[in-house]
């Protein structure tokens, strides 16, 4: 897939009460800036235009903007997100996606959904069943998408224990290639692709983020960075430390079409 454009949301200071497991400590508010600033800069070296918009200090989440919405071609399902301190942060994006995209649809309750479960393999959707995406949030956005010709199976993360995201373990990059954490290798969905192996000890790396003709890679992470790079694959190391702090990783910060 070849993006052209990315939608960011600014860190909020309220981001040092957000939502984690990571026991890191609390981020630091203004390397968070910084660090989402280079992420910024990455996409831009990446070809993409970037919007950033205004930070929501009433959502300490909210920087983690992919978890609001689904993109899938000319649609973009406004999602509702699992963690109720995060209700309402899809709505703050509705206006920014709809100057965008025909179709803006919101998943509705009982359903919930969060971005970071959903991972596109070109044509073909991974939906996270999780603590944060239930079982009629996948169903209704597996609906959405069969409308507009795109096929999905779910898959069930729930017992994969300190995965908050299907995207912690599993993204696509490319060419038929996903990179997994070794844990779920032998998974039923993942088996039938080509795969490189994220080790445990470097689980994090996981959530590297396929952007064009570059891999955006966590800074530290230098097995995968190599594995990734003897695929073939250019490598950029961003540092994320004060999101991993917020257990959110380089897909999460932005929404890309
Ligand atoms: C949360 O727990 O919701 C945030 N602290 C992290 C969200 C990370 N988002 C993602 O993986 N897509």
């Amino acid at each position: 897939m070849t993006f052209s454009q990315a939608l960011l949301r600014r860190p909020a200071a309220t981001m040092v009460a957000g939502i984690t497991t990571a026991a890191l400590g609390l981020p630091d508010y203004q390397l968070a800036l910084a660090q989402h600033h280079q992420y910024d800069l990455a996409l831009q070296a990446a070809g993409l235009t970037t919007t950033v918009l205004e930070a929501l200090p009433d959502f300490p989440d909210s920087v983690f903007v992919e978890d609001c919405a689904v993109l899938a071609g000319s649609l973009a399902v406004l999602t509702r997100p699992g963690a109720g301190s995060r209700r309402g942060e899809e709505l703050a994006i509705r206006a920014a996606l709809e100057g965008i995209f025909s179709q803006v649809l919101q998943i509705e309750a009982p359903a919930t959904l969060d971005g970071g479960d959903i991972c596109q393999i070109d044509d073909h959707f991974l939906l996270g069943v999780s603590a944060r995406t239930n079982r009629a949030g996948a169903e209704a956005l597996a609906a959405l998408l069969t409308e507009k010709g795109f096929s999905s199976e779910p898959v069930d993360i729930t017992s994969w224990s300190g995965i908050l995201h299907l995207k912690s373990a599993i993204n696509y990059l490319g060419d038929g290639m996903l990179l997994v954490d070794e844990r779920l290798a032998r998974h039923p969905a993942i088996a039938r692709y080509k795969r490189i192996l994220v080790p445990q000890q470097e689980a994090y790396a996981a959530n590297s983020l396929r952007v064009n003709d570059r891999v955006l890679v966590p800074a530290g992470f230098s097995l995968t960075q190599k594995k990734i790079s003897q695929a073939g694959l250019r490598t950029v190391s961003l540092n994320m430390s004060e999101f991993q702090k917020l257990d959110g990783g380089l897909s999460c910060l932005s929404l890309r079409w």
